[in-house]
């Protein structure tokens, strides 16, 4: 069998400030422990809602609270992190120990509606520079282009850790071992596709260009983009954009005019912005709207929610010009 670099060897190759390497071997551990609760099912009691509505108003599942804790504590463990805010606490968390160096932002398990159906679930995570040891709200609230490192954990069949540092992104496959090993060494997402990914109960509620471009994909062959075009929807941000870096693809989670104050579903900080300079990172686009950067929305609050629309980088611009 091929000797393949582990995450320990494949973070000493890129040089990396030896406090950044020790938060992700951290946060990776994290996603080690998670994954066994995720797999243990309802084995470990981990399936069904908590009874808790969580700050973004959505009914906690067990393992929402469980993945939180795990890697809450983990994090404040490594002596290299200063806090963490996650999607599942009113506010953030500083560490008590006073060397940290890093911000740990986190979704510890999206797509949590998965769960009980032993569909993917997985973690995101999203690492910035502290700007001082004691950090307070304020000082997590820093664009997606400060982001030193940005990975996820998908649970699904295979149980694998996609990261970058800023230089290109490496997957890791977990080994029965509980080592993740380097499987895919430079991921990069093809400019062109025909697959496309958005909840379609929600067309009517979408904003008129969404509409037209999502009618222009459903008219394949026959209609103004000449070819035909493939749905899939996981309902996990993180299978979805996990597929997009395997094969290509777009992504969208608009706006919707239900409520029009509200901007999207999805959440800046702990999805997409991770999301976004995973998906910069290997050669996509990353957008709020086909056009507006998600990495360069200025954050007003930790829990802020956005528009999405990532993947495929031509046909992120078809979203654009539709
Ligand atoms: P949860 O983690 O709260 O289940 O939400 C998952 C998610 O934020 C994102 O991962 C999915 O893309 C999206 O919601 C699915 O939303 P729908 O409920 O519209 O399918």
């Amino acid at each position: 069998m091929t000797a393949r670099t582990d995450l320990a060897a494949h973070l000493a190759s890129l040089a990396l400030p030896q406090a950044l390497s020790q938060t992700l071997t951290a946060a990776a551990a994290a996603c080690v422990e998670i994954r066994k609760i995720v797999s243990g099912g309802a084995l470990v009691g981990a399936l069904g809602a908590s009874g808790v509505v969580n700050v973004q108003d959505e009914e906690q599942k067990k393992l929402d609270v469980i993945s939180n804790d795990v890697l809450t504590d983990m994090l404040l463990a490594c002596p290299a992190v200063a806090g963490v805010a996650s999607e599942e606490m009113d506010t953030v968390q500083p560490a008590t120990n006073p060397t940290g160096e890093y911000l740990v932002l986190f979704d510890p398990l999206d797509g949590s509606s998965n769960i009980d159906i032993n569909a993917p679930v997985g973690t995101i995570v999203s690492v910035l520079k502290a700007p001082s040891a004691t950090p307070t709200e304020a000082d997590f609230l820093q664009s997606g282009r400060h982001q030193v490192a940005a990975l996820y954990a998908v649970y699904g069949g295979q149980t694998m850790l996609v990261l970058t540092t800023g230089q290109g992104v490496a997957g890791f496959t977990l080994s029965h071992d509980g080592q993740w090993l380097m499987t895919h060494e430079r991921i990069t997402v093809p400019a062109d596709t025909k697959e496309f990914a958005i909840n379609m109960s929600n067309q009517r509620h979408w904003a008129e260009s969404v509409q037209r471009y999502i009618d222009g994909c459903l008219q394949g062959a026959d209609g103004p983009r000449g070819k035909n075009f493939n749905m899939r929807w996981v309902a996990a941000m993180v299978a979805d954009v996990h597929r997009i870096l395997m094969r290509g693809g777009v992504f969208l989670y608009p706006w919707d005019k239900r409520e029009p104050n509200k901007p999207g579903k999805l959440r800046l900080m702990y999805e997409g912005n991770p999301m976004a300079f995973l998906i910069e990172q290997a050669g996509g686009k990353a957008t709020t709207d086909g056009k507006q950067a998600i990495l360069d929305v200025t954050p007003t609050e930790l829990h802020q929610r956005i528009p999405v629309a990532l993947g495929s980088a031509n046909e992120v611009d078809q979203i654009a010009a539709a």
